[in-house]
């Protein structure tokens, strides 16, 4: 199976990668912040209090997310493979789900991490903000994410790389250009 964790700051692709990534190798898509916005949309509890949290720019807790992604697996064990979006966003994440995918005689296949400017991150997500509306696109709330990005996050990054399975992926210029660059990554 080609199990595979699309990792980046806030604003760097994943969301748009993803898309094309599915399209072409069948995976499952798996967004903590799709279903977390999904559980928000449907007036869930936990969506409520989720919600309040994404608009600061905080993390969900690990026990929230872990949860709700071991769910997602149980429920979809026929998926050709699968690729985590926004997903680990910390180390307990990341050991969490090496120990769900061992539990199904899985493990991660790669990592691809996709490399943004800052100041591109924070125009692509002003923009965002102004023509979808998202909570957390607001100038304060998008430093903040890419400051829990730089603290909570990336070590994530070195907990692959220390199992050989970290790709880093130039993430400036078009989509097309960048999703070359991550097809060239997943068929080597
Ligand atoms: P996410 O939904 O994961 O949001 P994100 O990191 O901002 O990335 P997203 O995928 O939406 O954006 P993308 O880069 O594709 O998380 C939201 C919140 O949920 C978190 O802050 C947290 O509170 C909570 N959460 C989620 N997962 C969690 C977890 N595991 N643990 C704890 N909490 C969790 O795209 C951004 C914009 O850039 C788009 O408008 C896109 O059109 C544009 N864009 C993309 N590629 C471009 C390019 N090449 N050129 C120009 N623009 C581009």
């Amino acid at each position: 199976m080609l199990n595979l964790v699309l990792f980046g700051p806030p604003g760097s692709g994943k969301g748009t990668q993803s898309e094309k990534i599915i399209n072409k190798y069948e995976l499952l898509h798996l967004s903590t912040g799709d279903i977390l916005r999904g559980e928000l949309a449907d007036k869930t509890e936990l969506g409520i209090q989720a919600s309040k949290i994404m608009a600061s720019g905080e993390l969900v807790s690990d026990e929230i997310v872990i949860g709700m992604i071991k769910n997602k697996l149980l429920a979809n064990q026929d998926a050709k493979g699968y690729i985590f979006d926004g997903f680990p966003r910390t180390v307990a994440q990341a050991q969490a789900l090496d120990d769900l995918l061992a539990s199904f005689n899985q493990e991660i296949t790669s990592l691809i991490s996709l490399v943004v400017e800052k100041n591109e991150l924070v125009q692509r997500l002003l923009k965002r903000g102004q023509e979808m509306g998202r909570a957390d696109d607001n100038l304060e709330t998008i430093e903040n994410r890419i400051a829990v990005y730089e603290k909570q996050t990336s070590p994530v990054a070195k907990y692959y790389e220390n199992q050989s399975k970290y790709n880093p992926v130039e993430g400036m210029g078009t989509v097309d250009e960048i999703f070359k660059r991550i097809e060239s990554v997943i068929d080597k």
